[in-house]
């Protein structure tokens, strides 16, 4: 994420992915103040075993381009909800990639950080099978969970 107060919103990426056994990392990593950081992080992110990439950012979000620009792995960007404009500048500024560098643009705030991690294990999945049925798991009990009445 661009900085700690995105790790608000991330977490849920986060403790999403812990939900499912999905090992990961979370880490601050700013195109704008720390350009370096990012270079490095996504330079060696393919080398270090890492299968894909969550990044949020806010307002001019650039953190996840420049790190699809500079990788490989799949990255899912994740508009967080900014004060000025309420995300739709995170929004835009994730999802209006040139083509050639894809980003997977998941909703603002919360729902993208949940979106996110639930993307990035199916994604997984695919070629894990005990992560397979973990995922249907969580859809299934998460279906359970939907009441059919309002009270
Ligand atoms: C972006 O600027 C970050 O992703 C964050 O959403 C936003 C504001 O950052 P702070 O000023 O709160 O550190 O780079």
């Amino acid at each position: 994420m661009g900085s700690r107060s995105d790790w608000e919103t991330m977490r849920h990426a986060s403790e999403t992915l812990a939900k499912l056994g999905v090992p990961h990392e979370c880490k601050v990593v700013s195109a704008h103040r720390t350009p370096q950081r990012m270079f490095d992080y996504a330079q060696a992110a393919a080398g270090r075993g890492l299968r894909a990439i969550i990044a949020g950012a806010g307002g001019a979000a650039h953190l996840p381009g420049m790190v699809a620009a500079l990788t490989r792995l799949p990255v899912l960007g994740v508009p967080v909800e900014s004060h000025a404009l309420k995300g739709m500048d995170s929004l835009l500024s994730i999802a209006q990639m040139p083509a050639g560098v894809p980003v997977g643009t998941l909703a603002i705030g919360r729902a993208g950080a949940v979106n996110a991690a639930l993307l990035a294990t199916a994604m997984l999945a695919t070629t894990d099978a005990a992560l397979a049925i973990r995922l249907e798991r969580f859809r299934d009990e998460q279906t359970e969970s939907v009441a059919e009445t309002p009270e």
